[in-house]
């Protein structure tokens, strides 16, 4: 679904970075049809080690599902802004506007996030203006999203031999899993002509501390993520498709052998762009460690012993753009 609004006019584009967005297509992302499990788990543990990034087709996830989930989602945002600040600020959950985290990030998105443990979400009083449906779309959606990913997780740990069986997907699949999910909306980019032929940045470089994150977008480009190289590539939007990419806590379980994939959100003049992203979370008090079947014969930790908790913690002490595992990196 294409997702209309009105460009708009902002004159105060001082405050928000920009950059020189990246005319490489990467047509390259490695692509998992999930309908040839033997060639995709294969596919995933490559793509994880190379790239920390790939897409994933013939997935089972409903499209009317996700259709209605972004039809809600445009209601909300199309919302007048006193009635979504109703909703806010975010602390961390809740509707954010150009604020990203405790720390002064600015970006050029509107934003919901949510846990999607319900005994958080009892926490948060009111969500103004969303439809009576909304919750049970969410819920459906993050379902089926979340054993989307158990299922990719379970692959991956067929193929690198790690056991015991249900030692990572497990983790998102926990009850108490600390995952999280987030609607963003990026305004087509004002005044182009004011920030000579730049680009206003929507969410700025980061990797995700989770596990693994699980991202759908409307038929508007702006990913970007990094190559190994360091060179930024722009990812083609793919409605029908999901990307996952993997988060700092699966570097460190795979001590190093994946890589969390530093990414980043470019506005668009015309379009607007809606995505939707499940960031699969352990339990807080889980232990972030390398995965004891995965290490060879006297291979040690790259990064000292940490809890998801811990890591959090730090994470909201940080700004958006730190490497957040520098921190915990033995030396
Ligand atoms: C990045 C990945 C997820 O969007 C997120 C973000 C979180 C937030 O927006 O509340 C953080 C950011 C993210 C990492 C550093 C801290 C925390 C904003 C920020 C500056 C929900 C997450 O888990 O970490």
């Amino acid at each position: 679904m294409v997702v209309l609004s009105e460009p708009v006019v902002h004159t105060d584009l001082a405050s928000f970075q920009s950059c020189e967005s990246s005319s490489d297509i990467f047509t390259e992302v490695p692509v998992v049809d999930m309908s040839d499990a033997i060639n995709a788990k294969k596919l995933i543990v490559e793509a994880c080690r190379e790239l920390g990034f790939f897409k994933v087709i013939n997935h089972g996830i409903s499209p009317g599902l996700v259709a209605m989930l972004e039809s809600d989602a445009v209601n909300f945002f199309a919302l007048p802004q006193q009635e979504k600040d109703r909703s806010g600020p975010p602390s961390p959950f809740g509707y954010g506007n150009t604020r990203i985290g405790p720390n002064g990030d600015t970006g050029w998105v509107e934003y919901l996030l949510l846990s999607t443990r319900p005994d958080l979400m009892l926490h948060i009083p009111y969500f103004p203006g969303i439809s009576e449906t909304f919750w049970v779309v969410v819920g459906e959606y993050v379902s089926a999203v979340a054993k989307m990913l158990k299922g990719v997780l379970e692959m991956i740990s067929e193929e690198l031999g790690i056991g015991p069986r249900g030692c990572l997907s497990g983790l998102v699949e926990n009850e108490k899993s600390d995952s999280y999910f987030r609607l963003n909306h990026y305004r087509p980019c004002p005044n182009l002509q004011a920030l000579s032929g730049r680009n206003l940045i929507g969410f700025g470089e980061h990797t995700d501390p989770q596990i693994m994150s699980v991202l759908r977008s409307c038929n508007a480009p702006g990913l970007e993520i990094c190559l190994q190289n360091g060179s930024w590539v722009s990812v083609p939007s793919d409605q029908t498709s999901f990307y996952f990419s993997v988060g700092d806590s699966l570097q460190v379980m795979t001590n190093g052998r994946f890589k969390s994939v530093k990414h980043r959100v470019v506005t668009n003049c015309l379009k607007s762009r809606m995505s939707m992203i499940y960031f699969g979370g352990p339990p807080l008090n889980k232990k972030i460690v390398p995965l004891c079947s995965l290490m060879e014969e006297g291979e040690e930790s790259l990064y000292e012993e940490f809890t998801w908790s811990e890591y959090k913690k730090s994470a909201y002490n940080s700004n958006l753009g730190d490497d957040r595992l520098k921190l915990f990196e033995k030396i």
